[in-house]
C-alpha cells in the first residue's frame, strides 16, 4: 500500500525535481580557478535504488551522500530515493542513459539487454565465497565489464553486494532438486535465471522488483529468490512460509552514474565521486554480510520455516543447470567467461 502512494507522490513531486536539477546542472558555467573549491560546482545528484532504505543498500546510499557532500564542502548535494519511487532497476538506468537521473544502484541481472557479457555473473552456482566474488568484480573480470557501460551512456564505479541468493515460497520446503518442480517462481528480467528455472522444472515469470511482494501476496506468483537483507525488509515473510537455503546465485548491485552527467563534471568533482562510491561500497558489504546471519534469526522468530540444502543437493541442481550456463557461455563469450573461470580456480587455490 504505502509503495503505491509514495508512486503517486512521485509522480506529483518528479517532474518539478526533473526542471530543477536540469537548471543546478547547466546553469553555472566554468569559470577559472581563484580558491580551493575551484573545480566543485553547486550541484544535485539525484539517486535512486529499488530496496528501502533500511536495506544495507540504502544504509550505502546515505553513506554515499554523506561522504559526498562532505568532501565537497556541501557544494555537491545528494538526494535519495528508495523503494524504486523513481522506478525499477531498468527504468533508473534508463533515466541515467537518458540524463534525466544522476545515480542508480540496479542488479546487474537486469542490465543485459544493454550488457550481455554481463549475463555470466548470473550463471548459478559459480561463486561459493562472498570472497570468490570479490575477487572477481574487483580484478580484472569486473573492469572489463565495467568498461562496456560507457558505450550505453553509463560509467560504472565498482561493485556493491546484493548477495547470495535464497528461495522463499508459499508451497513447500525446497530440500532436494525436485522440489522446484511445478513451482511459481518470480525471477529477475534475465534469461539466464529463466532458463536454469526452467530447467529445474520450476514455473519462472520474470517481474520488476516493486510488483513482487504484491504477485507474493495475490498468489500470482508462489516463490521468488533474493539475498537474505531484502527478505528481511521487504517483510517477504508476511507472504511467504518457506525459506530454503539454496544459495543458488550470487548477484552484485554496480554503481552506475549517468555518462551525460559525468562528462561535465570537473576531474576534482569525478573524483569525489569516484571516492564516495568506493568507500560507501566497502561499509554497504559489510553491512550486507553482517545483517546476513541476522536476517535468519528474525525470521525464524517471526515464524519462517527455514532448511538448508545439502552441498550434494546443490551439485545434482549444479548439474542439471549446467547446459544453460554452457550454452549462454557461447552466446556471451567464451573467452570473458574462461578468464572468469581461471581467475576463480587462482582464488581457490590460495
Ligand atoms: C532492487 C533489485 C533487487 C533484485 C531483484 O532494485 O530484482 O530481485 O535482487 O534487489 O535489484
Amino acid at each position: 500500500m504505502k509503495k503505491w502512494v509514495k508512486r503517486w507522490a512521485i509522480g506529483i513531486v518528479l517532474p518539478g525535481i526533473l526542471v530543477l536539477s536540469a537548471c543546478g546542472n547547466n546553469s553555472d558555467s566554468n569559470t577559472t580557478a581563484s580558491s580551493a573549491n575551484d573545480g566543485i560546482k553547486e550541484r544535485t545528484i539525484k539517486t535512486g535504488i529499488g530496496n528501502s532504505e533500511a536495506h544495507p543498500q540504502g544504509q550505502g546510499m546515505n553513506k554515499f551522500k554523506e561522504l559526498v557532500e562532505e568532501k565537497s564542502g556541501g557544494k555537491m548535494k545528494v538526494q535519495n530515493f528508495f523503494d524504486a519511487t523513481l522506478g525499477d532497476d531498468l527504468k533508473m538506468t534508463e533515466a541515467l542513459q537518458a540524463g534525466t537521473q544522476e545515480v542508480t544502484t540496479p542488479s546487474t541481472s537486469p542490465l543485459v539487454g544493454m550488457v550481455p557479457e554481463y549475463g555470466m555473473l548470473d550463471f548459478p552456482f559459480v561463486f561459493n565465497t562472498e570472497k570468490e566474488a570479490d575477487a572477481i568484480l574487483d580484478g580484472k573480470v569486473g573492469k572489463q565489464l565495467l568498461e562496456r557501460l560507457p558505450e550505453q551512456g553509463l560509467v560504472g564505479l565498482g561493485y556493491w553486494e546484493n548477495g547470495f541468493r535464497q528461495l522463499t515460497n508459499s508451497k513447500h520446503a525446497v530440500k532436494t532438486a525436485e522440489d522446484f518442480k511445478g513451482l511459481k517462481v518470480r525471477t529477475m528480467q534475465n534469461e539466464v535465471h529463466l532458463d536454469a528455472f526452467e530447467k529445474l522444472g520450476a514455473n519462472p515469470t520474470p517481474m520488476a522488483f516493486s510488483e513482487v511482494f504484491t504477485a507474493l501476496e495475490s498468489g500470482t506468483v508462489d516463490g521468488q529468490e533474493n539475498p537474505m537483507p531484502t527478505i528481511v525488509t521487504q517483510k517477504y515473510n508476511e507472504v511467504q512460509s518457506h525459506l530454503s537455503l539454496t544459495k543458488h546465485v550470487y548477484t552484485p548491485f554496480v554503481f552506475l552514474v549517468s555518462k551525460k552527467f559525468w562528462d561535465g563534471l570537473s576531474e576534482e568533482e569525478q573524483k569525489i565521486m569516484r571516492e564516495a562510491a568506493e568507500e560507501a561500497g566497502k561499509f554497504q558489504r559489510d553491512l550486507n554480510r553482517s545483517e546476513n546471519e541476522k536476517a535468519i534469526k528474525e525470521l525464524e522468530k517471526a515464524g519462517m520455516k527455514i532448511n538448508e540444502v545439502s552441498d550434494q543437493e546443490r551439485e545434482k541442481m549444479k548439474e542439471i543447470i549446467k547446459p544453460v550456463n554452457d550454452k549462454f557461455a557461447e552466446k556471451i563469450g567464451a573467452n570473458l567467461v574462461d578468464e572468469m573461470m581461471t581467475e576463480l580456480a587462482k582464488v581457490r587455490g590460495k
